[in-house]
């Protein structure tokens, strides 16, 4: 098994492919279905341009602020890849890579960021939370849907994503602790990009990993490579399976790191060196993605160039249906807040109504 093989106490990081591609622990290479893993890189090339158009878009006016994933398209999509249908997927804010990957249209996350709660608003059965803009606060709802899902004795796992700065809150113990003490069917993923805004990783704890915080919770922890897909994949697929026999939940430090600024308000060159951006622009999970392919015979040229261009229409449709839905309105913060409005909210709805022709005049 991965997960004691690579006791987070003794510091050792999965991974499987160097940063050029290469298999270096040929018996831990996982068994992926070859579309399978096209489809793992295509939507990697999707999250990239995806990305980049939001950063874009924000600059010109067309959309707020927005937090951008570049450099962790693997962190994200590996372990959502091990992922079945039916599963739970809770986030916080930085996942984009992930929910393409679940389903969730592109179009509703432009939206999202435009400052429409439409965009949080999921057709079908993709079993995907909200955004949690507050740091850590998802953490608690993973265990709450991971005990739901004990309860109802159905074979299904809630995993969560969070990010270094998230295991300094309070709701990171407690979701933990109560995903530990009751051994609920949940896969913990913290996206460790090495900095929360401006704090570093090392001013954040005194612990040599963030994958050892698991010991503490009495369930397993593993750190594993951030920026290469299979180890994420290898190691979220043992987890999920642990957690869905039953096994207890486990803690996934996934070592990244965050390409862009923490947000289009923020200027990361303010607090970090040029070296540093060389060393993760060297480990970018694509390239390394893309070379394996290559290795395989999954990946070419031409392959690349028919990928791109479908990759970039996408995002220009997403985008005109995103900016050509109906604009937000004061309503969205009494409607989307209870499943069924409860008689002291409708009555304030009621309220706002009455008074917005005043206003208008006034
Ligand atoms: C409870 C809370 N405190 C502060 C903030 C402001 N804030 C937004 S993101 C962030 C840093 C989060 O860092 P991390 O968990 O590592 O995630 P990352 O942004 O690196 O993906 C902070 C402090 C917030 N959103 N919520
Ligand atoms: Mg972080």
């Amino acid at each position: 098994m991965l997960m004691d093989d690579y006791d987070p106490l003794k510091g050792r990081m999965l991974s499987i492919l160097d940063k050029d591609g290469k298999v270096v622990e040929k018996g831990l290479e996982p068994k992926i279905d070859d579309a399978l893993l096209v489809q793992a890189y295509k939507t990697m090339v999707l999250t990239r341009l995806a990305d980049e158009k939001a950063v874009r878009l924000q600059r010109q006016g067309r959309l707020g602020a927005y937090p951008p994933t570049k450099g962790q398209e693997a962190s994200q999509i590996g372990p959502a890849l091990a992922l079945e249908k039916g599963d739970w997927m809770v986030w916080a804010f930085r996942e984009m890579g992930a929910l393409l990957l679940r389903g969730v249209p592109l179009w509703r996350l432009y939206l999202y960021w435009m400052g429409n709660e439409e965009g949080s608003v999921l057709e079908g059965d993709v079993n995907v939370t909200p955004s949690a803009v507050p740091v850590g606060s998802q953490v608690p709802h993973a265990s709450g849907i991971a005990y739901a899902i004990k309860y109802r004795k159905e074979p299904k796992v809630a995993l969560c994503y969070f990010g270094d700065g998230a295991t300094s809150e309070g709701d990171f113990h407690e979701g933990l602790n109560l995903a530990g003490t009751m051994k609920l069917p949940a896969v913990f993923v913290c996206q460790n990009n090495q900095w929360a805004i401006s704090v570093p990783r090392n001013m954040q704890t005194a612990s040599p990993t963030l994958a050892q915080k698991a010991c503490a919770y009495g369930f397993k922890g593993i750190l594993v490579d951030g920026n290469d897909l299979l180890a994420l994949y290898a190691a979220a697929k043992e987890a999920i399976g642990r957690a869905r026999r039953g096994e207890g939940p486990t803690l996934i430090e996934s070592f990244t790191y965050r390409m862009g600024d923490h947000t289009t308000s923020d200027d990361a060159t303010r607090y970090r060196s040029e070296e540093e951006i060389a060393y993760w622009t060297a480990r970018d999970p694509l390239a390394r993605l893309r070379a394996y392919l290559g290795h395989k015979g999954l990946w070419d040229e031409t392959n690349q160039k028919a990928w791109t261009e479908e990759a970039g229409r996408m995002v220009e449709e997403e985008v005109k249906k995103a900016e050509g839905h109906a604009p937000p309105t004061l309503d969205d913060v009494f409607v989307h807040t209870y499943a069924t409005m409860p008689a002291s909210l409708k009555e304030q709805l009621e309220l706002h109504r009455s008074d917005l022709p005043a206003r208008k005049e006034g």
